[in-house]
């Protein structure tokens, strides 16, 4: 009789057991895995919002999703991000509007030299904006954040201190920045950031036109010594998703990347901000950067060349029947409440 009964029990317990392991879903067991695809090196703030998103998605979904994060190009690069995400290869991209100018109209918008004081203030601005338009350029992918950059400063190797410095010295910048450049008598070169520490070793240009963590992030202080403070103007990023991708998911973890649209955007300009901080003061302890400031006169100059860049583009979209003015005015008005 005692043996039966100690034999029952420990059939009960490795039944117990043997139930417990099978139906305890595992992390990996589980998981949804998605790709999500960035275009430049691991080190920049991209890339590090993007690897801060993952971690944070990871956690909240106690496991149940799993990113799989691609850096540096390796899945899609800078100019395909938008088409190859909507198209399923990816299943998440990273994409820099000022990429493919003409295609991301309205939210491009706040590249134009509105003078937006930082990239905290700038990226939830820019995402109010998208929220208001809802713009047609997104309407075939989930967008999950927007972010910005802090405001352009000029790097070189030979220091700009006034206007005539600047006249045919070849620049890499892109997108609306590409105009600000040209106004003010640069030879400017496009290209995306991911290929620009090789025009820069090669001579190809003599510097560069972004905001200035990169100085730390990809090593621009080693070859520019120089840096022209002109703060204007910052570049606007989305994160986009794949439409079936999205559609798969279960309306929990829905939940869970929509509740993290905006704090993405806060996170992502906050750190931003203060990395430019920590790149200026390791430029200059570590490769004696200088930073030049003008002169108020000198910069009034700069500034009254860019006047026209913002009034041509107000008549442009206009015409092509935007409510341009409506949109200038909203980002004026939004950014102050975030001042
Ligand atoms: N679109 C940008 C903005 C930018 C600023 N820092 C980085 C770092 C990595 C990629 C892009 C950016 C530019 O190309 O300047």
């Amino acid at each position: 009789m005692k043996t039966k009964v100690l034999c029952l029990v420990v059939l009960t317990v490795a039944i117990s057991a043997f139930c417990l392991i099978y139906e305890t879903p595992t992390a990996s067991a589980e998981a949804i895995e998605l790709s999500y695809a960035n275009f430049p090196p691991a080190p920049t703030f991209p890339c590090v919002q993007m690897e801060r998103w993952k971690t944070e998605v990871e956690k909240r979904t106690e496991g149940k999703v799993a990113i799989k994060t691609y850096p540096g190009g390796t899945l899609l690069g800078a100019k395909q991000m938008m088409d190859g995400v909507r198209d399923g290869i990816a299943d998440i991209g990273n994409l820099s509007m000022a990429y493919q100018p003409g295609r991301f109209t309205v939210t491009n918008a706040l590249s134009l030299p509105l003078g937006l004081p930082n990239a905290k203030v700038a990226s939830l601005t820019l995402w109010d904006l998208y929220m208001k338009y809802q713009p047609e350029a997104f309407k075939d992918v989930k967008v999950l954040t927007m972010f910005t950059n802090a405001p352009s400063n000029i790097m070189s190797k030979k220091p700009i201190r006034k206007l005539d410095d600047i006249s045919g010295v070849p620049i890499r910048a892109s997108g609306g920045a590409a105009q600000i450049l040209k106004a003010w008598g640069a030879n400017r070169l496009g290209m995306p950031m991911s290929e620009t520490p090789e025009a820069i070793q090669k001579g190809v240009v003599d510097g560069l036109f972004s905001s200035l963590e990169v100085m730390k992030d990809l090593k621009f202080a080693e070859m520019c010594k120089f840096v022209t403070m002109v703060e204007t103007p910052i570049y606007p990023f989305a994160v986009v998703m794949n439409m079936d991708a999205w559609n798969k998911l279960p309306k929990d973890v829905q939940k869970i990347f929509d509740d993290l649209r905006v704090e993405q955007a806060d996170w992502t300009g906050t750190y931003m901000d203060n990395h430019v901080i920590d790149s200026i003061a390791w430029s200059k302890k570590e490769h004696g950067v200088e930073f030049i400031n003008l002169s108020a006169e000198e910069k009034a100059k700069w500034d009254a060349l860019l006047e026209p860049i913002t009034a041509n583009w107000l008549k442009e979209m206009t015409a092509k029947g935007l409510p341009a003015q409506q949109i200038l005015d909203d980002i004026n008005t939004i950014s102050k409440k975030y001042q």
